[in-house]
């Protein structure tokens, strides 16, 4: 390490005073000016973690779904998989550093306590369609050359895309985005192969984001067995009043869509492409939602129909799904008695449910925002290749290894699952949603004290002082503190029937959240707003 060349660009990028940057769910996300020191200091991070690793790292300057004024990072280990959480204290230590010699300080305590070799490490870079992208690309390459180390530039990519080709990249195989597609594609195309039932057409809400172009190669790619029309890809603004996580929480229709016709088979990206959820209009225009916990139910149909055709002698793989205190009560109860498997419940954010699904042979994990991915062991993988060409069944689950993104949540591998799994079946929406009925549910970021309209959560503007006076436990379902807080959830609760709430911190926007279920709509809104009012 050059420490006069470190210093030089360290005392280029000046965090803003009284700015405290802080990991969270999935990496750091602020306004987009206050981000450049912070994202140098990821690049500083993510060069050392290849050294530490000795293979390429990633990271991508993206806010997923925030709006489009805000910026942030993710970073991606060798593996293709979210950092460590070991290396999230780093992370946290260089972004709050408040000047050159503290986080020079830092990086020598780093590379100590760490053992970082001396080397150049390799950091793959991609950005999304954010207008502030450029100028943080450049301060996170930045932040690599000042530790020696290889920024590559891949481009305009959605986050997924890049978790892939980092894996890819360190697995020694063709990692371009064009291999990308024609994995897919080709995976795709294997599973529809044979299909008595027609491609339906799919309306996509891109959400005015990266997610547009990328579906749009992919479906050119793949022709004829997929039949998509893209709407929001980039003329309205981003994750404005659309995109996946729009839809999901305030379970309206999306900007510019206008498919309100019973049965319309739609579906939304949010602004990184990583989420997705599908819906359809209903009689009195009312929009049904069909999110993570039922793509995990559908993949596990999929999965379960296609190793019933594997040959008897062979050990069963063990299949489980991993969900959060997000997923809808009716999800589990379905797949723990329906579906007899084994559900885990762990904290939000992709980087606690993807450890939870490496445990199985094949592991599900979705969160109910439409963020997850179907995991399978290498081990299995293998097997899977040693029984040749000749079973059926092991080819469609190795082209469902192709086609699913092995190293993180994709909403592009979500869209070739679910319309695999649909036209296997000859499905339609209508089927899948009759799997089983959600409780119905409601999720509160703020309250206002005297709106007085109890239902009308689209004006709630009141957010707590310090989200971080929330601390809970058991995945999230319990808080610990403020103390008496989870006594008083407790018994508003006990007077619902069927109900369930819980409240969190949020790990990527200054709020508190709230979460109701029960029996009937009104019932879980009002539970939502009783608990919320026990925060606040
Ligand atoms: P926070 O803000 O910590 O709730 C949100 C999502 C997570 C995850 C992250 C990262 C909900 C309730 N929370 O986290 O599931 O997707 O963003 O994007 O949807
Ligand atoms: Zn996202």
């Amino acid at each position: 390490m050059d420490l006069a060349q470190l210093r030089e660009a360290c005392s280029k990028y000046t965090k803003p005073a009284g700015f405290k940057p802080s990991y969270g769910t999935a990496g750091f996300r602020a306004e987009a000016s206050l981000l450049h020191s912070t994202v140098f200091r990821c690049g500083l991070l993510m060069a050392a973690r290849a050294l530490k690793t000795g293979a390429a790292t990633g990271l991508v300057v993206t806010a997923s779904h925030n709006p489009v004024a805000d910026n942030g990072v993710k970073l991606v280990e060798p593996t293709g998989y979210m950092l460590d959480q070991s290396w999230e204290v780093w992370a946290d230590k260089l972004a709050v550093a408040e000047d050159t010699d503290a986080l020079c300080n830092v990086i020598r305590e780093l590379y100590q306590q760490e053992d970082i070799p001396y080397g150049s490490g390799t950091v793959m870079l991609a950005y999304d369609t954010r207008p502030s992208a450029e100028e943080l690309v450049k301060a996170a390459g930045s932040g690599v050359q000042a530790l020696g180390g290889l920024p590559i530039v891949c481009g305009l990519l959605t986050t997924p895309q890049l978790h892939w080709m980092v894996r890819h990249c360190n697995n020694s195989l063709k990692h371009t985005e064009s291999t990308y597609y024609e994995e897919f594609a080709s995976g795709f195309c294997t599973l529809v192969k044979g299909c008595k039932a027609e491609p339906q057409a799919l309306t996509v809400d891109c959400a005015n984001g990266v997610g547009a172009e990328a579906l749009k190669t992919l479906s050119e790619r793949i022709g004829a067995q997929l039949s998509v029309t893209l709407r929001n890809t980039g003329e309205g603004g981003l994750n404005e009043a659309c995109g996946a996580d729009y839809v999901q929480k305030e379970r309206q229709f999306p900007a510019g869509m206008d498919d309100r016709q019973h049965g319309a088979r739609c579906a939304s990206l949010d602004g990184d492409a990583d989420r997705l959820v599908y819906f359809h209009g209903m009689p009195a225009g009312n929009l049904q939602l069909l999110d993570g916990d039922r793509i995990a139910v559908l993949a596990a149909l999929l999965i379960r129909d296609t190793l019933q055709k594997l040959p008897s002698d062979l050990p069963s793989p063990s299949v489980g799904i991993v969900q959060t205190a997000y997923a809808n009560g009716a999800s589990t109860q379905y797949i723990r008695e329906q579906l007899r498997l084994e559900t885990v419940v762990t904290p939000t954010g992709v980087k606690h449910l993807h450890a939870a699904a490496e445990h199985f042979d094949i592991g599900i994990y979705f969160e109910a925002n439409g963020h997850g991915t179907v995991l399978f062991k290498p081990e299995l993988i293998q097997r899977l290749h040693e029984l040749g060409d000749c079973h059926e069944a092991a080819k469609d689950l190795l082209a469902l290894v192709d086609m699913i993104n092995q190293a993180v949540g994709d909403a592009l591998s979500g869209i070739l699952l679910v319309e695999a799994a649909l036209r296997r079946r000859g499905w339609g929406l209508t089927e899948w949603a009759d799997l089983y009925t959600d409780l119905p549910s409601r999720q509160l970021k703020t309250l206002t004290r005297d709106s007085g309209r109890k239902t009308d959560f689209t004006a709630l503007q009141i957010k707590v002082k310090d989200r971080s006076v929330v601390v809970t436990a058991d995945a999230e379902t319990r808080a610990v503190t403020p103390e008496g807080l989870q006594s008083r959830i407790n018994d508003s609760v006990s007077a619902v029937p069927s109900g369930r709430a819980f409240v969190r911190p949020s790990g990527t926007e200054d709020v508190v959240r709230v979460y109701a279920e029960a029996a009937t709509q009104q019932a879980a809104d009002d539970l939502a707003a009783e608990v919320a009012r026990h925060v606040y």
